[in-house]
């Protein structure tokens, strides 16, 4: 793997998958791989799972971490050209250039602006890593897509599933805040890649980019949707296509025990209790939010693993 900044970064999906699930049993088995490289983690944004796991991930390889929070940094500016007489200090340009020669890998976090669509879409921060910098940059979300928390939610979903092609349903949940379509993007692009059958719901609006639906299957009824449901995934996203707005009339799409119905309860978390999903749902065996934040640690570890193999040094 020479980056991983898209699902499409991935060569074989069933084989990562398979190679993740056998790192769990033997987690430092490839020590010797990462040592004397350096992972550095820059972080545009909050984190609590994916640093703490990736970070985890790249210490299981016997790699070194260096982290930093951006906002403890010069200001960056992303556009070409530019006149930095106002309140950007360093320009992408030397910024990656000068991170790669401390780093081995970058992993990067950007979430979008929400406000600005197209620039949003660009993934100017991610890509201008990608350009400039001089190793491959791993994406901990970017603006639209989550391909770690994807991967971890595939690993999860073939280690619990009791059928071979078992039913998933996306559901979108209420949120006070507004929120990327990051994860939700990542994770239909995902099921669409695996043998299941996935239906997503959500109030109408509420649609995700045609890019990202591409033949699934849309529910605007709730309750339909989750008939016989194996699995469901619980998320908020803001709107697509009226960018980054949130419509008022959302809170019985609200995730209960008794919607849920014999069906594994997934989500990435952080989840907003009692807004998102009810406590009962969270707390009953049937929630494997913690298998899913578990297989954060492997779904890295497995990244990191096959780009250090394709390291040229
Ligand atoms: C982020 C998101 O993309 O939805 C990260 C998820 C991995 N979630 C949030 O920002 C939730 C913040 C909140 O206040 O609930």
């Amino acid at each position: 793997m020479k980056k991983y900044t898209t699902l499409s970064d991935i060569e074989n999906l069933s084989d990562i998958i398979q190679k993740a699930i056998q790192l769990k049993e033997n987690p430092f088995q490839f020590k010797a791989l990462g040592t004397n490289k350096t992972l550095v983690m820059l972080f545009f944004n909050s984190s609590l799972r994916t640093r703490l796991s990736t970070e985890k991930a790249a210490k299981n390889l016997g790699m070194d971490v260096m982290i930093l929070n951006v906002h403890d940094s010069w200001n960056l500016e992303f556009e070409d050209g530019a006149n930095m007489n106002l309140s950007t200090s360093e320009h992408i340009k030397e910024a990656a250039q000068v991170i790669s020669q401390y780093a081995d890998i970058i992993a990067v976090r950007a979430f979008p602006s929400l406000t600005n669509k197209e620039k949003d879409e660009s993934e100017y921060v991610l890509n201008s890593f990608v350009k400039y910098a001089t190793v491959p940059i791993v994406s901990m979300e970017s603006a639209t897509a989550h391909p770690l928390q994807a991967l971890a939610d595939a690993i999860t979903i073939e280690e619990l599933r009791t059928k071979q092609r078992p039913k998933v349903v996306l559901s979108w949940a209420p949120h006070p805040k507004v929120l990327p379509q990051a994860v939700a993007n990542s994770f239909v692009e995902m099921m669409q890649n695996l043998d299941v059958d996935l239906t997503i719901t959500h109030p109408e609006g509420y649609e995700l980019s045609d890019d990202t639906i591409k033949n699934s299957l849309i529910n605007y009824n709730q309750e339909g949707a989750l008939k016989e449901a194996d699995f469901v995934y619980v998320k908020n996203w803001s709107r697509y296509r009226d960018y980054g707005k949130i419509l008022s009339q959302d809170l019985n799409w609200m995730m209960t025990t008794e919607k849920l119905g014999d069906a594994k309860f997934m989500h990435c978390l952080p989840v907003r209790r009692n807004v998102v999903v009810e406590d009962a749902v969270l707390d009953s065996d049937q929630s494997v939010v913690i298998e899913q934040a578990n297989n954060r640690t492997f779904s890295a570890q497995i990244v990191l693993k096959q780009i250090l193999e394709n390291l040229d040094r």
